[in-house]
């Protein structure tokens, strides 16, 4: 498996409870390094076009608010199968179901205040890194 890139956000619940580096933390100590990041405010605008996958779902306008209720911290994050390796790291959606030293197990909140996103296919994080980061942003 070549080295493969995906795009990570670490969520509100996260950034306030002060949580960044020790997310950052399992990303680096799981072989994946951080080639960008920035600390931003969504705007709900942002947050709507990101999440519109989920736009039909019941949990979507929460979802929303949620995203743009306080700074996040998008990332990309580049290593050997990044994409599938980030999703093993962050553990299962919901944090009562999720592994022993994933992060959503250590970390979330709940199934929506769930510390960090993880793109889901080769595909998507390719749409998800364009949504936010310019090319000359990402240093390999
Ligand atoms: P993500 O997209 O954030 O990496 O999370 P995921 O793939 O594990 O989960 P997904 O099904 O894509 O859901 C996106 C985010 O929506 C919130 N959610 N809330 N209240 C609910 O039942 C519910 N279900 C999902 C979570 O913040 C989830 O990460
Ligand atoms: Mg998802």
């Amino acid at each position: 498996m070549a080295t493969q890139r995906t795009f990570s956000i670490i969520k509100p619940d996260a950034t306030k409870r002060n949580l960044t580096g020790k997310i950052i933390d399992k990303f680096e100590s799981n072989g994946l390094r951080v080639v960008a990041s920035k600390r931003i405010h969504m705007t709900e605008d942002q947050a709507k076009q990101f999440y519109a996958v989920h736009k039909e779902r019941p949990f979507y306008g929460d979802l929303v608010s949620y995203m743009i209720s306080g700074p996040v911290v998008v990332q990309v994050l580049e290593g050997e199968n990044a994409i599938a390796k980030n999703r093993e790291i962050m553990g299962a959606t919901n944090p009562a179901d999720a592994a022993e030293g994933t992060i959503r197990k250590e970390f979330a909140e709940s199934i929506e205040a769930n510390s960090v996103h993880g793109s889901d296919g080769e595909d998507t994080a390719k749409e998800e890194i364009a949504f936010f980061f310019d090319d000359n942003e990402i240093v390999g």
